[in-house]
């Protein structure tokens, strides 16, 4: 039957863990992505999960399971076990939440260096760049330090809108591509 590398269903379906501190707006993006529509959320306690079959862009009709994780200081230690041997993992951030810029860093660097996450793709969603004082992409970069993150772990920066779906596509397009890349590298690596 070969292995999961060559295996195409295995290919199409992502394993991906939606991460980032309470508030940054992951669930509203989690169904936003599934339901195509702005639903009105509570903070998690525990998870949410679904399975979402992507609707658009160049990731049209790729099936991903999501976990997103509550992002409440009590609930991160979840973090480490949720995120581990994903195919991808997205990190939500506010982008007006200036304050809690280096918390958000923080934590990052932390799931980032877990021996299992080495190398896993990572889209960071810069979330409510619909608010008058949110901060780009570049500024947002530059606070997480995301240039000091292991040389193996590819990332893109995507400013969005969860409340209305901006940027939503476009920054899967990319998870999807980094996720094919390295899926194509440790195949590669694998054969010789
Ligand atoms: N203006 C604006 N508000 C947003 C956006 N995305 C989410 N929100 C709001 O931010 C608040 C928190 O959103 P959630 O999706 O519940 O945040 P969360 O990251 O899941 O939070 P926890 O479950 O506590 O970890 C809600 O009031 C959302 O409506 C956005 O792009 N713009
Ligand atoms: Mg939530």
């Amino acid at each position: 039957m070969g292995n999961s590398f060559s295996n195409m269903s295995a290919f199409q379906s992502l394993h991906i863990v939606m991460l980032g501190l309470d508030s940054a707006g992951k669930t509203t993006v989690l169904y936003r992505l599934k339901f195509n529509e702005f639903v009105n959320t509570v903070p998690t306690i525990g998870f949410n999960t679904e399975k979402i079959k992507l609707s658009n862009g160049s990731a049209k009709g790729i099936s991903c399971h999501f976990w997103d994780v509550g992002g409440q200081e009590k609930l991160r230690p979840l973090w480490k076990s949720y995120s581990r041997c994903t195919d991808g993992i997205i990190y939500v951030v506010d982008s007006v939440d200036v304050d809690r810029l280096e918390e958000a860093r923080t934590e990052l660097h932390k799931v980032t260096k877990f021996a299992e996450n080495q190398g896993t793709p990572l889209l960071v969603i810069a979330n409510k760049q619909d608010l008058p004082r949110s901060l780009p992409v570049a500024d947002i970069e530059k606070q997480l330090a995301l240039h000091e993150l292991t040389p193996t772990t590819a990332y893109h920066v995507q400013p969005a809108c969860a409340i209305i779906g901006e940027g939503l596509h476009e920054g899967m397009d990319k998870l999807h591509e980094m996720i094919v890349k390295r899926r194509k590298s440790l195949k590669q690596k694998k054969k010789r």
